[in-house]
């Protein structure tokens, strides 16, 4: 990041660059399908072209060309598809997937590979993750992978591997419970969405680590620089920037990575390929929403209809109607429509940071389209957003951000090069937030001692608040329902039903600029693994130190997220955690051996936001 958000004048190639990621092709193999098994049962149309059902699966990893903006580049595949084939399975059955390792000598992929199981509860020597469940696949092996199947819903499967799951290695997993759903639908089609680039992975992973804010280059301009004085004065102005600056950020770095450099897909398709999902007015229909993207968010909505949410990570929840659903990276929704009174709709999702979109269609016929929205502002961040505001007995509210003394305020706990408490509680600008702080309710969030004087770790949230009721940034206000957290509650009772034994708090560390991730502040490769013991119930709880989102996924266990006051509340695969949020998740340690836990942001799982958990006897 710049030391300077203000003053540059960058961009200047954005148009062209822009047109080229949102995609000129409609997207899909070069090379010619249909050398692969195809169902075994008749199932109902999914709007996916490769969909396999059974018990016995044989999937083939490979490279296949493939263009999704004019450009031919080797994306890896799964029997020859992006995304990977639509498994159906049954709950109560066996399933056994041999997967073969069919990827070319000197392939940009590498030479191993790996499936994993997004969700699903198996056996630790099954989940697919090279150097905790196995050791990978090598070129020319297969693996057997046989399990017990022994959940139902919608979830997906991806690569562990190296940068496999950005280049095309994912895929629908849909699982027909034994009991019968509490709802009832007429179509049922999977909605996967995912994020493309042209660039080789490995490539973009090295660009963020050297320039990390490459695709913020929505910078404030001198021009709002001009404004804001105008509306705030010029101390006001010139303290806020300077506070952005310290913290290696701007206000309009939502996403590492975005628009700017991706293509975003439904089912393996661009928006000019218009997915389309078929119904008759008045049908019911399900749409199970998947986000097997590598580094996006996306806002999802269908104009003109209402969604109603009936389960999460593919877990019933209490059916919930909304207008539009924040989904982060690696979660699923299934929601239900009943599309009428119009032949089609626009399925309409866009990046959190509202650099693109991708849009597909619901329609009576083929062919159809409806008029596609557009992208909505782009959101400033804050620094209530970041757990620094509403300390001082309230007051600090997003408005608060211009003025000097909060800025002053807040960095005083996030820069670790001299600004400390002492100095700043000196400062005229220390006001409200410190005072509250100090005598105040509640007091400071504590933070571990591996963080303190840590180059990887560039801030730290003073007060994190759960914000389960928030939209999230970007969707507050916005004259729709959005969904939250705290509308998702399961449609069963906490399932283990026994308070937390102990309880584990783990904060969510990084370096912007460094493009480092991290556990409190300790990379993946220098931590020592988290141990649980076999049977324990016990409570996790994560704060977000850091400007980003981030989804942290456990495997093989369920996380089991609270409310405010402790109380369970719903149950998933995946949190997500907004910047200065401290939420908690109960864990039923019933699977032994070595899982991985992580955030679900590829190249911040890459980067050391990584633990090994261990269930020990
Ligand atoms: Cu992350």
């Amino acid at each position: 990041m710049s030391s300077d958000s203000f003053g540059r004048a960058e961009g200047l190639s954005v148009p062209s660059r822009r047109r080229f990621v949102q995609g000129l092709a409609v997207g899909g193999a070069v090379a010619t399908l249909g050398l692969w098994p195809r169902s075994s049962w008749a199932v109902k149309a999914e709007g996916l072209p490769n969909v396999l059902s059974g018990t016995e699966f044989d999937l083939t990893i490979g490279e296949t060309p493939m263009n999704f903006t004019g450009a031919t580049r080797p994306a890896i595949t799964v029997n020859g598809s992006i995304p990977a084939p639509l498994l159906r399975w049954r709950e109560g059955t066996t399933v056994n997937l041999r997967v073969r390792n069919a990827l070319p000598p000197g392939s940009i992929h590498g030479d191993q590979t790996s499936i994993h199981w997004h969700g699903i509860l198996l056996p630790a020597n099954m989940d697919g993750v090279p150097g905790l469940s196995f050791n990978g696949i090598n070129r020319g092996e297969t693996y057997h992978y046989r399990f017990n199947v022994v959940q139902g819903g919608t979830y997906w499967y991806h690569s562990h591997s190296g940068f496999q799951e950005q280049a095309g290695l994912y895929g629908p997993l849909v699982i027909e419970p034994l009991e019968p759903e509490p709802f009832a639908y007429d179509r049922d089609y999977v909605v996967m969405l995912s994020d493309w680039t042209d660039l080789d992975p490995k490539r973009l992973f090295a660009r963020l680590k050297k320039r990390s804010d490459f695709d913020n280059f929505s910078k404030q301009t001198v021009g709002d620089f001009f404004d804001d004085v105008k509306q705030h004065g010029l101390a006001a102005t010139v303290e806020d920037r300077k506070m952005w600056g310290r913290m290696r950020m701007t206000p309009t770095d939502l996403s590492d990575v975005n628009g700017n450099t991706y293509t975003f897909l439904m089912n393996g398709t661009t928006s000019l390929g218009n997915w389309t999902g078929l119904f008759r007015s008045g049908e019911k229909v399900r749409l199970r929403f998947i986000n097997g993207s590598a580094m996006t968010y996306f806002d999802v909505r269908i104009p003109g209809l209402k969604m109603t949410v009936v389960a999460a990570d593919g877990q019933y929840v209490r059916p919930v109607t909304v207008d539009e659903f924040r989904i982060a990276t690696a979660e699923t929704f299934d929601v239900i429509v009943e599309p009428t009174g119009q032949d089609a709709f626009t399925i309409f999702a866009q990046d959190s940071g509202r650099t693109g979109y991708i849009s597909g269609t619901l329609a009576v016929r083929e062919g159809l389209r409806a008029p596609v929205p557009d992208v909505d502002p782009k959101p400033l961040l804050t620094m209530d957003d970041m757990g620094h505001g509403g300390m001082g007995g309230g007051g600090h509210d997003m408005s608060s951000m211009s003025h000097g003394a909060m800025a002053g305020g807040a960095m005083a706990g996030m820069d670790h090069s001299g600004h400390d408490m002492s100095s700043m509680a000196a400062g005229t600008a220390a006001g409200g937030s410190m005072a509250g702080m100090d005598h105040g309710a509640g007091g400071m969030q504590e933070h571990p001692a591996t963080e303190t004087g840590n180059p990887l770790v560039d801030m730290q949230t003073m007060a994190p608040v759960p914000r389960l009721d928030d939209p999230g940034i970007g969707l507050r206000d916005n004259g729709r329902r959005v969904l939250t957290y705290g509308d998702l509650r399961s449609t069963f009772p906490d399932p283990d039903g026994r308070a937390p034994g102990r309880t584990v708090e783990l904060h969510l560390t990084g370096h912007m600029e460094r493009f480092a991730w991290s556990f409190d502040g300790v990379k993946f490769a220098d931590a020592e693994p988290l141990r649980l013991k076999y049977g324990e119930r016990m409570r996790v709880v994560l704060v977000n130190d850091t400007m980003m989102s981030h989804p942290i996924h456990l495997h093989g266990m369920w996380s089991d997220l609270e409310d405010e006051s402790g109380n369970f509340m719903v149950r998933k695969h995946t949190i997500d955690m907004p910047p200065g949020t401290k939420r908690a998740f109960r864990v039923r340690a019933d699977a032994l051996g070595r899982w991985a836990f992580h955030c679900h942001l590829l190249y911040h799982m890459e980067a050391g936001m990584f633990r090994e958990v261990r269930v020990e006897e």
